[in-house]
């Protein structure tokens, strides 16, 4: 390609990457997948790499990579960026709706002259004051910012702050994928301040915090917080990681250049240059038709992706604005409308105890039943201990509850003043409260789980129905249905009375002819021939999936010495990491399975048996850890590993005092050193594959 064919194919790919921009985040209608569009990108990020000259500041590739900040510059606000009064009643919106009226018609009383009042704004319609237009808006709580676009360029963006002065904030707004680098279209006015608010959806935000608390990281208390964090990061970088999402709902500053008359159309002009706007924005008639919108925007709040918190009315003439002014920091011509309140004080009457129907324990805060928006809650979800320790709340404390939308009720945060004497910290208990067994909360990990699994009423569906599966004992015919029908029947508590069932209780049961029922008792009968290695996965132990039940199978070859294995000796089985071993020594531990597991080979129960595991089968490298450096010649490391593995040996990333063997290719570093230090045996390529053909 020629210098001017690459500089076309850059515009090109440019005004691409902007229009399908602007059909995803404006129109909410993309038109083409994902990956095709990061083809476009990567195809642009590569010409861009290879003539550095062509990159200009809008470039779709200029998202990210300005470097970390000291602090955050200040900006002035040349026209001021506004509060909104509130009102929390029908009446104050009444209220607010005749003050416009009268204040309309003491200043412009019968007809305005076509306007001509609002430079740059242009209106020709009369003024009457009977019924004002408004346009009605969701009310999201995010964080106001200002927008400066000159030429069509995002050249400045800023926090609201004190409306007076913001905070230079350009860098971490160009990482906002919603917020366009370049106006779309044309007929922009050379100077254009836009403004509106930064947010993060619903889903974003549990997101965010899900991951967040799954690393033992703080939570965010509510979206608001979550976005104001995420934007007011003096490295951009950690902004761009953040699902930031962005709509405008109104201008600022304006220069050379015509905008329409009415905030309406001047939202859909904006909509019309790429700027995202709220869906839901409306032009209503009078103050009915605010009732109305606020009325059905309640309803179908849950819905929306974003959290509101009410809903915005603006008088909809510009000239009309202009007009009404201001009154000390908020315009006299909006008002926002909330909903009832989505956060309460209670108390915390007790922390109960859930077992799930995975073992995982969930604390629950009972509470003094408060009308949360409209809504009685009575109790709230705690997540987990480290949730608690947070948080640290008491039996007693005074709490600040939040319901959002359909999700469970929280407790946002605990009021430290009003603790009473003698609060004790909460600890989740070290026995499961249903069934006495004990608790364990693996290392790194934050779920405290029962260990009781085979037994514990609280799992026993679930156990019950993994015994069954088809990867497990493989019984055909009993599904959810019938296993809820036999624990509520309370024909069965584990899965070794599955085996005492009889065709008559079967055929008792609502959904089972004669013939189900035989079919059923033979697909037990038939299951009792298995392998050791599926029993052990059936047993559904925590974190012992199929592969690990094998690997079992084969290193222990026998069912008691597993069951007497210690942590330290099941770490020796391929794969097996202190987690799985504790919780394998866990399961065991407790008296309840090791009983279920009896009468599971009890020929007078379950009878299962299977056949020896053959020292010929155990694999011939089980209990060897390999360490692998260097570069092997003939194998890919990939390849060596997975040979390796297949021989049942564990292959680790570093020279321990565990390690067996340390195989060196050519260039084999440090490793070998440390190997020779600890007396690990080193083998060279050769060595190693005589050892594979062996
Ligand atoms: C929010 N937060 O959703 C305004 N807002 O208008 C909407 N905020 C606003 N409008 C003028 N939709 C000042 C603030």
């Amino acid at each position: 390609m020629t210098a001017k064919d690459v500089r076309h194919r850059a515009e090109e790919l440019r005004k691409q990457i902007n229009y399908h921009n602007y059909r995803y985040y404006v129109l909410d209608a993309p038109l083409i997948p994902d990956a095709e569009y990061d083809r476009l990108l990567r195809e642009l990020q590569t010409l861009e790499e290879q003539h550095p000259e062509l990159v200009t500041t809008d470039s779709p590739t200029q998202r990210v990579g300005a470097a970390p900040l000291k602090k955050f510059g200040a900006v002035k606000h040349e026209v001021p960026m506004l509060s909104l009064a509130n009102a929390f009643s029908e009446q104050e919106v009444l209220d607010f709706d005749r003050r416009v009226r009268e204040r309309l018609e003491a200043v412009a009383p019968g007809v305005l002259p076509p306007a001509t009042l609002v430079e740059p704004f242009a209106s020709a319609l009369p003024c009457t004051a009977e019924e004002v237009e408004y346009s009605a808006e969701p009310k999201l709580d995010g964080l106001a910012v200002s927008l400066l676009y000159r030429d069509g360029v995002f050249a400045q963006g800023a926090t609201r702050g004190d409306g007076v002065t913001g905070e230079d904030v350009t860098q971490n707004l160009r990482t906002i994928g919603a917020i366009p680098l370049r106006l779309y279209g044309a007929g922009y006015p050379a100077l254009l301040e836009v403004r509106g608010e930064v947010y993060l959806s619903k889903a974003a935000f549990e997101e965010l915090n899900a991951a967040a608390r799954a690393r033992g990281e703080k939570v965010f208390a509510n979206p608001r917080n979550a976005a104001a964090g995420s934007l007011r990061q003096l490295d951009p970088k950690i902004t761009a990681r953040r699902p930031l999402a962005f709509f405008c709902y109104g201008v600022g500053a304006v220069e050379r250049g015509k905008l329409p008359g009415e905030h309406g159309a001047l939202l859909a002009q904006l909509r019309d240059w790429g700027l995202p706007v709220a869906h839901e924005q409306r032009v209503v008639s009078g103050v009915q038709g605010c009732l109305d919108y606020h009325r059905d925007m309640a309803a179908r709040r849950s819905r929306l992706e974003y959290d509101i918190d009410g809903v915005v009315y603006k008088v909809n003439r510009l000239d009309q604005q202009e007009l009404l002014g201001f009154v000390s920091r908020a315009p006299r011509w909006a008002v926002a409308h909330k909903f009832p309140a989505q956060e309460e004080i209670t108390e915390v009457l007790g922390i109960d105890v859930q077992v799930g129907r995975t073992g995982a324990l969930t604390p629950v805060a009972r509470l003094k039943p408060v009308s949360v928006g409209g809504v009685t809650v009575s109790n709230a979800t705690l997540h987990n201990q480290d949730e608690i320790d947070r948080l640290d709340v008491r039996v007693g404390d005074s709490v600040i509850v939040r319901r959002a939308g359909d999700v469970i009720p929280e407790i946002v945060s605990v009021v430290r003043e009003r603790r009473p004497h003698g609060a004790k910290p909460f600890h989740l208990p070290k026995h499961c409260p249903v069934c006495g067994a004990d608790v364990v909360r693996a290392e790194g990990e934050v779920v405290a789980r029962c260990s009781g699994g085979l037994y514990c009423p609280a799992q026993r569906k679930e156990a019950i129905l993994h015994f069954v599966s088809r990867r497990a004992m493989d019984i055909e015919g009993i599904g959810e249905k019938l296993v809820d029908q036999l624990v509520e029947h309370k024909l069965i508590e584990t899965p070794a009375d599955l085996y005492m069932l009889t065709k008559e209780q079967l055929a008792g049961l609502e959904r089972m002819g004669e013939k189900s029922a035989a079919n059923v008792v033979a697909a037990l009968e038939n299951s009792k021939a298995t392998t050791l290695a599926r029993f052990l996965y059936a047993l559904g132990i925590r974190e012992v999936g199929e592969a690990t039940a094998l690997a079992l199978a084969q290193h222990f070859g026998d069912l008691n010495a597993l069951m007497r294995a210690d942590e330290e000796t099941l770490q020796q089985v391929p794969d097996i990491g202190p987690v799985v071993a504790a919780h394998i020594v866990a399961f065991f531990h407790q008296r309840h399975n090791r009983e279920v597991i009896e009468r599971l080979l009890d020929p007078r129960v379950g009878g299962i048996t299977w056949p020896a595991v053959k020292i010929a089968q155990r694999l011939p490298l089980a209990g060897k850890t390999f360490v692998l450096t260097g570069t092997l010649e003939t194998l890919a490391r990939e390849e060596a590993k997975e040979k390796l593995q297949t021989l049942g040996a564990k292959v680790s990333g570093s020279v321990s005092s565990k390690t067996n063997y340390l195989v060196a290719g050519a260039d084999p570093g440090s490793k070998v050193e440390k190997a020779r230090e600890l007396g690990v045996e080193i083998l060279d390529e050769t060595a190693l594959l005589k050892m594979l053909r062996a």
